[in-house]
């Protein structure tokens, strides 16, 4: 049997007692592909150290064997905290304001994909399936093939890519297309994010692009990009929401809300979420009806995330700000409308929230695809459900909203289209509710992680 090897920036190590049961979502998917097929799963242990040998340290658990290596300060530094999330992280996610430029971290990214390829490269063996993941990453497959390696290698980039109008800001741009190009299959998210690469390699390289096949032929080379919209493990979710501790959940939020409607948003700490501008359409919604500031609390939880990058920092005083604000203005010795929680939470413990929550908010300003608005919906009463407001520049849309059926899509930057959006879901009826709900759950419950894990090996094996 074929073993897959995967590659990303961090790897879930299984817990010694519990394992891949104990962990759901895309580290429980990969866990399992691997328990099935064998393989092992490579990446950087989180860890720094001065060792130049970077030495691997190999684990097994349950049938699961993970590699790892440290990295120096300083390639934590310019790879990781430079290139990767101040360089191609708001790149990729339109936010040209907010994107560095640095040389020195451009090395260093290279530096560190090189790292990896050495350290990974004698671990491979002929028959293997390569399977790396991500923005950290995309020079890897070509440091690979120059050591040799001639296995199928696939790359799946789990966050937007940019048109090409905003992408050719970055110094060097044709070179990372062209190690791209070196994989034998390239996943993206959505259609949107597949067309806008599939426009840069037909009119930047002049590569021969079939736009409904996603083959790209360049110099002599064939490519296949493909869409495969990422789900979550909802078999592992729906046991999370069984447990005594959803339950616990659910009754705390429904006793501290009381006949108050509970309105959630649940994020990564991170400006591409729109939290500061989340918080601005609520603002305006409390302005335009103040008689209903009664009937609404909104919990935000968004627990930090990539501390030691500036533009973090700010966002989260922004959104501090921001937030004690309208507290402020709108509190009453029993009322306060806002609530802030900087932590995160169980997945139990977040089913719990969703259930007992009547309003989803998931309003990034751009994202990938954005797990948590299947989540939300994922945890509703079907004979009860709550509504999901989403927008239209997250990759889910393009499954739950865009032919108008399923969430209540919205413009993240329009103040007043968020405050239309919170009105309407208010005060939608139960049927619409059901309705909008059931053009939902199918394509969340089906097109799970484990449909896509085996989608994305399939097509790679069929490859060459
Ligand atoms: P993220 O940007 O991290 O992922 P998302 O997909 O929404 O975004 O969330 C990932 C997971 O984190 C979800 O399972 C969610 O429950 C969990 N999470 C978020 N906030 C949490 C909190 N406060 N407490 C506990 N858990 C929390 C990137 C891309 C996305 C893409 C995924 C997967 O940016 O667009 O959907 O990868 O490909």
């Amino acid at each position: 049997m074929t073993r897959l090897i995967i590659i990303s920036n961090r790897v879930a190590v299984p817990k010694a007692r519990g394992a891949a049961g104990a962990q759901g979502g895309l580290a429980g998917a990969l866990n399992s592909a691997l328990k099935d097929n064998g393989g092992i799963w490579f990446g950087w242990s989180g860890q720094e150290s001065e060792d130049p040998a970077g030495s691997i340290n190999l684990q097994r658990h349950e049938g699961v064997t993970t590699a790892t290596i440290d990295l120096p300060a300083r390639d934590v530094e310019e790879y990781y905290n430079g290139y990767a999330n101040s360089t191609l992280w708001p790149l990729f996610h339109y936010r040209l304001d907010l994107t560095e430029y640095e040389r020195e971290t451009g090395r260093g990214y290279e530096r560190v994909n090189q790292r990896f390829a050495d350290a990974v490269a004698p671990l491979i063996e002929p028959d293997d399936l390569v399977w790396v993941h991500d923005y950290h990453l995309i020079p890897l497959g070509e440091r690979l093939r120059a050591q040799g390696v001639n296995n199928r290698i696939g790359f799946f980039l789990h966050i937007p890519w940019p048109p090409t109008r905003l992408f050719v800001s970055l110094p060097f741009h044709e070179r990372l297309v062209r190690t791209l190009l070196e994989y034998d299959l390239i996943g993206f998210q959505t259609d949107e994010w597949r067309g806008s690469f599939l426009h840069y390699c037909s009119k930047e390289l002049n590569a021969e692009v079939d736009e409904e096949a996603g083959t790209i032929s360049f110099e002599g080379r064939s490519v296949i990009a493909r869409t495969y919209p990422i789900g979550i493990d909802w078999d592992h979710f729906q046991a999370q929401g069984n447990r005594g501790e959803s339950r616990n959940a659910h009754q705390r939020l429904l006793s501290s809300t009381r006949e108050r409607t509970a309105m959630i948003g649940v994020d990564r700490l991170d400006y591409s979420k729109g939290l500061p501008e989340r918080i601005d359409g609520i603002g305006r919604f409390f302005d335009q009806h103040p008689e209903r500031v009664r009937d609404l609390v909104f919990i935000q939880i968004a627990p930090p995330s990539r501390e030691d990058v500036k533009s973090y920092q700010d966002i989260r005083m922004m959104l501090e700000q921001k937030t004690g604000q309208i507290n402020g203005a709108r509190s009453e010795v029993d009322v306060v409308p806002i609530r802030y929680v900087n932590r995160g939470y169980s997945h139990a413990e977040l089913f719990g929230f969703f259930r007992g929550s009547k309003i989803g908010l998931v309003t990034p300003l751009r994202d990938g695809m954005n797990l948590v608005a299947k989540e939300y919906v994922a945890a509703q009463d079907p004979n009860d459900p709550g509504v999901l407001i989403l927008s239209r520049f997250a990759g889910a849309a393009e499954q739950l909203g865009l032919d108008g059926t399923g969430a209540v899509l919205v413009n993240p930057y329009s103040p007043d289209d968020i405050s239309d959006a919170i009105l309407q879901a208010l005060d939608m009826p139960l049927d619409e509710r059901k309705a909008r709900y059931e053009a939902m759950i199918a394509t969340i419950r089906d097109d799970n992680v484990q449909a896509w894990t085996r989608c994305f090996c399939a097509d790679l094996t069929a490859t060459r």
